[in-house]
């Protein structure tokens, strides 16, 4: 599993990341994949590198 962000977005969310799963991305290119891998069902949290702006993902 993966999960690609795409778009531009300055300083801090330009640079979106996983916490929980160590995982960080960077949309310079306008592009950031996360490879996920098998995840456990339950929810992830993703947030820009400050940890302010966040959203979550479900694996099922
Ligand atoms: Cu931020």
């Amino acid at each position: 599993m993966k999960v690609v962000f795409t778009g531009w977005a300055q300083d801090c969310l330009g640079q979106p990341e996983f916490p929980e799963l160590g995982l960080k991305g960077d949309l310079s290119n306008g592009q950031a994949v996360f490879p996920l891998g098998e995840l456990e069902p339950g929810a992830y949290t993703f947030t820009c590198s400050m940890g302010v702006n966040e959203g979550v993902i479900t694996a099922e």
